[in-house]
């Protein structure tokens, strides 16, 4: 991996309260990437490096819960505790939040769906996409999928997302999914390294 400089960008998906264990939906181990998330966005932003932090951000009645015929129980409303991000998590004042799913007859798993986040990247001359978070086997997923389609090169980092696994192995071949697609794996550990490596 090219070392992380101006043009790249980190992209926190969903480290929401409702994602994590003990949360409405929440997901074994999940807790377990925000150190490693963490660790990383100290090193990016000490290069000035731009931050994006997805939310999960649904109405009452959002059209992805079960009383309204959907997949999963209620989670992120919008403005509840559930929807918050994570506590631990280090977010900064001059982060960009990027609020998905706001509308209540549509879901949207991508962080580029629905939202002004292609636009700002391009603004800013983003040309890749770093991202860690929350869940691989659905936002991850199809967040790196559509960064790939607006042609955005993408690495995920396989360290700091955790899945649902509603069938065992969902997390894995989404992983195998995004790689099929140019998605490129890597680590935190590594994209650090790579930072502090001599130019
Ligand atoms: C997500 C299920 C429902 C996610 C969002 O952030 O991956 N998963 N809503
Ligand atoms: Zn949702």
């Amino acid at each position: 991996m090219q070392a992380p400089g101006p043009g790249d960008a980190l992209l926190v998906v969903d480290v929401q309260n409702d994602f994590l264990p003990g949360g409405a939906l929440g997901i074994r181990g999940g807790d377990a990437i925000v150190a490693p998330i963490n660790r990383l966005l100290a090193a990016w932003r000490a290069r000035g490096l731009p931050v994006f932090l997805s939310r999960d951000w649904h109405p009452d009645g959002h059209c992805s819960f079960a009383a309204q015929g959907g997949p999963w129980p209620v989670h992120c409303v919008a403005g509840t505790r559930g929807a918050e991000f994570a506590a631990s998590l280090s977010i900064a004042p001059d982060d960009f939040v990027i609020s998905k799913a706001t509308r209540a007859d549509k879901d949207a798993y991508s962080a580029l769906d629905g939202t002004p986040l292609a636009e700002a990247l391009r603004a800013r001359g983003i040309k890749r996409l770093f991202i860690a978070g929350l869940a691989t086997d659905y936002c991850v997923r199809a967040t790196g999928r559509d960064a790939r389609a607006a042609g955005l090169d993408v690495v995920i980092l396989a360290d700091a997302v955790c899945a649902v696994n509603v069938q065992p192995g969902d997390g894995e071949r989404a992983l195998a999914e995004l790689v099929a697609e140019g998605c490129e794996l890597s680590t935190t550990a590594a994209t650090q390294d790579a930072m502090e490596a001599p130019a």
